[in-house]
């Protein structure tokens, strides 16, 4: 076609411009101009962003300004980053997209699958090649390079007792502008993926067995074949399993499964009509902590409004005369109460200081600011009362705000509380600094007052009542030895060395109290005296429910030291698991740890899908795998990220202006890809 087609009336009449396009061309005529000015336009900002050194190289300034909000906001959208589209509910079994008002609704899950297996490979490519390069800057290797069967051929630790998150800054630097891995596993040893692969199997048996005899229910009874419920849970069927296992299936890549779970939590796990007496600290740290944790790995906003919904439920628990929570709340009536056995109807330490991961978090991608003002009030209430020689009791009164009995622990009734102190400076990317302080009060006196040494040299946390020692560790306090060393690697010195020492011989000590057991499992509270050692005394100390401290501690320290005796520990722990507690229809906890032949309490605890499992296979992994670096876990396991270096963090900071702006971009660039 000649030009003068295409501009007729231009060419034989110049005199009568201006003139109007619809004048000027036919439709055919004007659709090809309209090709010609975009491919310029495509040109230009195809130029712009694809073509690095002409972004600073060249007096663009205006461009140079588009590109920073380009770049901004794929900082800051990673929500839509990660995602692929978003899926309308009924086509979910189709495969189709549809965008829903720039919300994730549904992702694909074949999709993720394949993006996640994709991803997984990618980086474990990559990290290869870096590492590769950067070995000269690593002082050891970071895996422990031959192993015999139980997986270990002696110690990886540093010769200068050194902790390996140091060492491998510069990979770690390298690494840190990729999205988290949430899935996967990536430890290339065959050793070591037969054993995740080992602790993996153990998860499906336990979900599916939960999904044949239970499903809704809040436990299993893997004898029985039946469901169970704990009072924890009130008398409704609110499916803790379900809710717990969540994340664990989908670290784990079990999709089909994960998918089931997520369409029974959006289709029943609703408290609107239920009239039930519900734990306030449990329902937070296993549902709202296990449905944040499922919103920032995977977008989908549906676990973010159930989550919600709950949170807003357990709301009225905190009306009382100073704000801290009662520990009991009628979810019908919205009435609360505290259990009448704690100190003349107290509140518990470790309960109410045990909200404020899930409740700041859950501020923050919802942009409701009032569960992180009843966090402030708690802190505030905390703060102004004397401690008795710096320490903090169980037990507060929430109509006085003054201390209860004056017990002391870091186990049962304290445990969490100092936890989330640690958490709470960590999530906010160490900018709360009122939550550090008083993390490193609190250990300063609870280290100072309560770690002994047994004679035969074990540490470990005694307990106080009254002002006197009880020599006495639960179980339950084990969970320590991974927060002090932890801890101890964002502390500086002298701190820092102390509580990461700490940190190894306490668990070290809660490893003994497994290994003096017949069955290799630890009972639920040790003593130390002139006769016994790390060992149970009483009848009623001697059960094992799946309780995941100790291996909790391994994993943290396995990830900070990479000193094999702790991977080790945990394969002797899956053993243990394998030989007592499985059988044909899940995993049952044990009423005596000291026996040949245990009985077996035909209970499987929701938290052994959501910690033990979940514990175990992260520490048979990669530390890229849910990193130390970029998440913290909620008491109950649930990783929820880190602000500011976690991008799967998800808040509001997303300003509605970058959205659009994002998604403009966004929409262009794949229109460029696809011409
Ligand atoms: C879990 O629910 C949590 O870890 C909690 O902090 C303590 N007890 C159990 C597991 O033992």
């Amino acid at each position: 076609m000649g030009l003068e087609n295409i501009l007729p009336t231009y060419h034989r009449s110049p005199t009568k411009l201006p003139i109007s396009l619809n004048k000027l061309c036919r439709s055919k005529e004007r659709v090809l101009l309209g090709f010609v000015c975009f491919g310029l336009v495509v040109a230009c900002f195809g130029t712009v962003f694809f073509l690095p050194e002409l972004r600073t190289g060249i007096a663009l300034p205006s461009l140079n300004s588009v590109y920073k909000v380009y770049e901004h906001v794929q900082k800051v959208g990673p929500e839509f980053i990660l995602q692929l589209p978003p899926l309308a509910k009924d086509d979910i079994h189709e495969g189709k997209s549809q965008q829903h008002h720039g919300q994730i609704d549904k992702p694909d899950f074949h999709l993720l699958e394949d993006q996640a297996r994709l991803r997984a490979k990618i980086e474990t490519e990559e990290r290869l090649e870096l590492e590769q390069n950067q070995l000269k800057v690593l002082p050891k290797p970071m895996i422990p390079s031959s192993k015999s069967e139980t997986g270990v051929s002696g110690s990886t630790t540093q010769p200068d007792g050194g902790i390996k998150g140091e060492s491998s800054v510069t990979v770690r630097d390298q690494l840190k502008n990729r999205l988290p891995m949430v899935q996967g596993g990536g430890d290339l040893e065959p050793d070591i993926r037969a054993k995740r692969e080992t602790v993996r199997k153990m998860m499906k048996h336990a979900w599916d067995n939960y999904a044949t005899y239970a499903w809704g229910k809040n436990e299993l009874r893997p004898i029985s074949h039946k469901g169970h419920s704990a009072s924890i849970f009130g008398s409704g069927n609110f499916g803790a399993s379900i809710v717990d296992g969540l994340d664990t299936l989908y670290i784990m890549g079990f999709m089909d499964e994960f998918k089931r779970g997520r369409d029974w939590v959006e289709e029943n796990l609703n408290l609107t009509g239920v009239s039930s007496e519900l734990s306030v600290f449990e329902t937070n740290i296993r549902f709202v902590g296990g449905l944040l944790s499922c919103f920032a790995i995977t977008g989908d906003s549906m676990f973010r409004e159930k989550a919600l919904h709950i949170a807003e439920k357990l709301l009225p628990a905190f009306n009382t005369l100073t704000g801290i929570p009662h520990a009991l709340i009628n979810i019908g009536t919205g009435t609360s109460k505290n259990y009448a056995w704690a100190s003349s109807g107290s509140s518990i330490l470790s309960e109410f200081g045990t909200m404020s991961l899930e409740f700041n978090y859950l501020s923050d991608v919802t942009g409701n600011p009032v569960f992180r003002q009843k966090i402030e009030q708690i802190i505030q209430v905390i703060k102004k009362q004397d401690r008795p020689d710096g320490l903090y009791p169980n037990y507060l009164n929430p109509k006085t705000g003054r201390w209860g009995q004056q017990h002391i622990s870091m186990g049962a009734l304290g445990d969490s509380f100092y936890e989330y102190l640690l958490k709470s400076w960590l999530q906010s990317a160490k900018t709360n600094d009122e939550a550090k302080q008083m993390y490193v009060d609190a250990m300063d006196t609870a280290v100072g007052k309560l770690i002994q040494k047994s004679n035969g040299g074990l540490t470990y946390f005694a307990e106080m009542k009254f002002n006197r020692l009880e020599h006495k560790m639960d179980h339950l306090a084990c969970f320590s030895g991974g927060m002090l060393a932890l801890g101890g690697t964002h502390l500086e010195e002298p701190l820092k060395s102390k509580h990461i020492e700490l940190g190894k011989a306490i668990t070290h000590t809660c490893h003994e109290s497994y290994d003096r057991s017949s069955t290799k499992l630890g009972p639920e509270a040790f003593r130390f005296s002139d006769a016994i050692e790390a060992k149970a005394l009483k009848s009623n100390e001697k059960y094992y429910i799946l309780r995941p401290e100790v291996i909790e501690s391994y994993f943290v320290l396995w990830r900070l030291t990479h000193d094999v005796r702790y991977r080790q520990w945990g394969w002797e722990a899956v053993q243990a698991l394998e030989k007592h507690c499985r059988v044909d229809g899940g995993y049952t906890g044990l009423k005596n740890v000291y026996s040949d032949e245990p009985t077996q309490d035909d209970v499987q605890q929701s938290f052994f899908l959501a910690e033990t499992l979940k514990y175990l296979y992260l520490l048979f992994s990669d530390d890229e795998l849910i990193s130390l670096d970029e998440w913290v876990f909620n008491t109950e396991a649930h990783p929820l990220p880190i602000k500011k270096v976690n991008p799967l963090y998800r808040g509001k900071f997303v300003k509605y202006s970058d959205y659009v702006v994002y998604n403009v971009f966004i929409h262009f660039k794949m229109l460029l890809m696809t011409i």
